[in-house]
């Protein structure tokens, strides 16, 4: 719990046998252990021991057979909001992020209804950890596209799985989720832009990763990847300013007042 709020950590998981059964122990833990109340952890069709490991754990297991990243984590977001989570957040159980980061996304939960990580802070990416300067660049200027085209506020990652999302807030925005492959994290941003929601960015540890790599590991996936984020940018770029796709009409989140601030 985090001050009366339930908080749910979501964890994607395909193939993630090396690390999942610690990575859901190192987010229970968090804070002394009192702030996550569930870890939900979403089996892609693993052919490894995700699965028997999940359920060896105090993690809740789900079974998502739409292949995807995207998918995977649609579905821990319904799956976290159904169970009654007031804060959810998306992490990856393949030790590139930190348990005890999840504190440094509490601490804006009252007053912004997304705050997204971000691996770029040279300070915070660890030398084992999967972000040369191409990545780290690469990232860089998608997320300013997306800033700039979407009116966002200051953004430095466009590819981190690490961020915090209010269940008030993606309720908002839940049924308009079309991506179910790894360029989904973008939509939410745009998505949750459009529909007037408060985001900040927040910088996180990023560290080496434990186990096969499957999308950034491969200089082609990411180049694959960083097309179909751009070209999702733009789409949804298009949309906004024409008012076609019910991109317009999304309900606009209540803007806060005096009344509203603790
Ligand atoms: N690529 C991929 N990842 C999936 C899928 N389903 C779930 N995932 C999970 O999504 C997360 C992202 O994949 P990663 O391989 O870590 O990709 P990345 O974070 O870009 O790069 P590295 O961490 O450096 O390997 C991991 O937690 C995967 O287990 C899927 O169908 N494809
Ligand atoms: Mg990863």
């Amino acid at each position: 719990m985090w001050y009366g709020r339930r908080v749910a950590v979501i964890f994607p998981a395909y193939n993630e046998e090396h690390n999942i059964a610690q990575a859901i122990e190192d987010f229970f833990g968090v804070g002394g252990g009192d702030v996550v109340d569930e870890v939900i952890a979403v089996d892609n069709n693993s052919r490894d021991r995700t699965a028997e490991l999940i359920k060896g754990t105090r993690g809740t297991y789900v079974l998502e057979t739409r292949q995807g990243y995207g998918h995977a984590l649609q579905r821990g977001l319904a799956e976290a909001a159904a169970r009654g989570a007031d804060l959810i957040v998306m992490a990856e159980p393949d030790g590139t992020f930190a348990g005890k980061d999840v504190l440094k996304l509490l601490a804006f939960a009252d007053d912004f209804d997304l705050v997204l990580g971000t691996r770029t802070t040279k300070e915070l990416i660890w030398q084992e950890a999967n972000m040369g300067r191409f990545l780290r660049w690469g990232n860089w200027a998608v997320a300013k596209l997306l800033q700039v085209l979407h009116d966002g506020p200051s953004l430095s990652d466009c590819g981190c799985t690490l961020r915090l999302v209010r269940v008030d807030a993606y309720r908002v925005f839940a049924d308009n989720l079309t991506v179910g492959k790894s360029h989904f994290l973008p939509e939410m941003v745009c998505l949750a832009l459009a529909s007037g929601l408060r985001l900040i960015e927040v910088p996180v540890n990023y560290r080496g990763r434990v186990g096969e790599s499957k999308i950034t590991g491969s200089f082609s996936t990411t180049i694959r990847v960083g097309m179909s984020m751009i070209s999702l940018i733009l789409g949804y770029w298009i949309k906004r300013r024409f008012g076609l796709g019910g991109i317009s009409s999304l309900p606009l989140a209540p803007r806060r007042t005096l009344h509203t601030l603790r």
